[in-house]
């Protein structure tokens, strides 16, 4: 396995190939085996049209060779950013069939986040769009590369003349003159239990964590979800949420499409009309979201507007979907039955099952999607608990990490000593099997199932010169579950409004859902027993001011 990643133990590794929870198969060889036995069968689609299987192998191959090219080979690693364009797929799949391994960035991530991974993978390409959501990143790749000079190669979506640039569009046209690539390629297969690629952590330290997702714990995940929902050839999932994303991209999502030979729509953003239109045009059956954008399509006056019927279900996760969002999703669209997804790119996926009884769909968020699974429900000494009890849900199992990328002192606190990572989500066991999400013990903020490490942005909130102490905590909201509140104190005599504290902030050139969207300026900050900042205590200050608030805005209506 690549260096400062954590292998499976062997004993672990020998049992899972044996109950063939793990299969010596890489991603590469699960599309080669559909394009071979379906290669006219529709793999992707978009509003551009459909690729089928046959069609992306080659243009992967195609793209594969022009990546050797370049001079990248096996175990480098690149940063890939692309947004949800069919590109994504086919160069995604060509990044594997040279056992190339990208780490999976969003396309909100900025300057500050990218170099970051940059730096700590040494990657030596970074791929990018040229422009998306009204953001330039040809600028930030220029940036990227005078930082980094690991970083040798750019390579854009789209076509241009800029130096130094690879274009993709010159290298999509199949007909283009390259060397026979099957042949060529075979030499560079990725090996199965070689990490595929790396998914980013929701995060709970001041950087986010790179998490090493191997080809055959990824199989084993995705199959395993197949199989809960028993998707099959005629399954179509529609990429909505950011493909890189671990729920789109397999738990699941694209890859678990491919896995039961089935098709990914793409829609182009998560605006409400889009991902309509999607619907309407491309026909999937599945569509994965979070609550908050669950919640803008279903207020979505242009709902009624398109054809939505093709959908069968509708599975939110990232965050938890309250009981009256899944009864109205229900009353909105009786054709599709909704469900949770309570995954992380860690690795547990929990699904509720299409044929769970309704009220375990409105009142839990499913279960682990394989038998292998092993989840314990813990106290602050790591003791079990008595079924029913909230504690912490602890995991390890044939597709849950054992250890983040370069991350040996954080692993010790991140993993239990006998390898279960501690999710830092509080849940408890439902009578039936199911679990219920109760909270969360980490420090992070839940924005619409987008995840911010409150000490990620207070380390940067510390920089400002006329901050003293500052707290980021979680304001309650309808939408979005959650927004980030920060709390400072400050220097003597100083002032601070959230217009200069946002304006610092994205100096920082961090990710924009990151940015405090709320400043309270205080004297003091709470402090628990322990000496420590209470969170618990900002949380409530917090939503009672918000609460007053609301209570003053709706005496003034009436
Ligand atoms: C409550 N909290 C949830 C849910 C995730 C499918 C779906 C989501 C993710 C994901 C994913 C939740 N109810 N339904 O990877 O495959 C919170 C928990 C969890 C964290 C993981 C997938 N679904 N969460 O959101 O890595 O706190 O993965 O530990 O981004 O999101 O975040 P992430």
């Amino acid at each position: 396995m690549l260096e400062h990643c954590t292998p499976w133990p062997e004993s672990f590794a020998t049992q899972y190939l044996r109950q063939g929870y793990w299969k010596t198969e890489s991603l590469v060889d699960v599309l080669e085996a559909r394009a071979g036995a379906a290669p006219d069968r529709v793999f992707v689609s978009d509003l551009r049209g459909n690729l089928n299987y046959g069609k992306i192998d080659r243009l992967a191959n195609h793209i594969a060779m022009h990546l050797l090219g370049l001079g990248l080979k096996r175990r480098d690693i690149v940063l890939l950013q692309f947004p949800n364009v069919r590109e994504f797929v086919i160069v995604f799949f060509a990044l594997q069939k040279i056992g190339v391994i990208p780490v999976m960035c969003l396309p909100h991530h900025r300057a500050r986040e990218l170099s970051y991974f940059a730096e700590l993978t040494g990657a030596s390409a970074y791929l990018f769009p040229q422009q998306h959501r009204n953001f330039d990143y040809l600028p930030m790749a220029r940036e990227l590369q005078a930082a980094n000079p690991n970083l040798r190669h750019l390579v854009a979506l789209g076509d241009g003349t800029e130096p130094g640039i690879a274009y993709l569009d010159e290298w999509m046209t199949e007909d283009a003159p390259v060397r026979e690539p099957t042949r060529e390629l075979a030499a560079h297969r990725p090996d199965p239990f070689e990490v595929a690629f790396m998914l980013l952590s929701g995060g709970t330290t001041g950087v986010p964590k790179l998490i090493p997702r191997t080809h055959v714990d990824y199989l084993c995940n995705a199959s395993e979800c197949v199989r809960a929902l028993r998707w099959d050839a005629n399954t179509a999932f529609l990429v909505a949420l950011p493909a890189a994303h671990n729920f789109p991209l397999g738990a699941p999502g694209m890859l678990a499409a491919l896995v039961a030979g089935g098709r990914v729509a793409m829609s182009a953003s998560t605006e409400a009309e889009t991902i309509f239109e999607a619907v309407e045009r491309q026909q999937p059956t599945f569509l994965g979201v979070t609550p908050a954008l669950l919640i803008s399509l279903l207020n979505s006056p242009l709902r009624e507007k398109y054809r939505l019927d093709s959908l069968r279900h509708i599975y939110a996760g990232g965050q938890k979907m309250l009981p009256e969002l899944v009864e109205q999703t229900r009353k909105a669209w009786p054709f599709a039955s909704p469900g949770h997804a309570f995954g992380m790119a860690e690795g547990l996926t929990n699904l509720s099952r299409p044929d769970d009884p309704w009220c375990d769909i409105v009142e839990t968020q499913g279960r682990p999607v394989s038998a292998a699974d092993e989840i314990r429900i813990v106290g602050d000494s790591d003791e079990s608990l008595p079924v029913g009890a909230v504690g912490e849900l602890i995991t390890r199992g044939p597709y849950t990490i054992r250890g983040y990328y370069k991350s040996d002192t954080y692993n010790r606190q991140a993993f239990t000593g006998d390898g279960f990572y501690r999710t830092g989500d509080m849940v408890r066991l439902h009578p039936r099997g199911n679990l219920v999400v109760e909270g969360r013990k980490k420090d992070v903020i839940n924005r619409g199932g987008e995840k911010i490490s409150a000490e990620e942005i207070e380390n940067l909130i510390l920089g400002h010169e006329k901050v003293h102490m500052a707290a980021v905590v979680a304001m309650p909201d309808a939408v979005m579950g959650e927004r980030s509140c920060a709390f400072v104190t400050l220097r003597s005599g100083k002032s601070l409004t959230l217009t200069e504290l946002t304006a610092y902030l994205e100096k920082k050139q961090i990710a924009k859902f990151k940015l405090p969207e709320r400043l309270e300026v205080v004297d003091s900050l709470p402090l628990s027993g322990m000496g420590k900042v209470s969170k618990k205590d900002l949380r409530e200050v917090i939503a009672a001011k918000l609460e007053s608030e609301g209570m003053r805005a709706g005496s003034c209506r009436n």
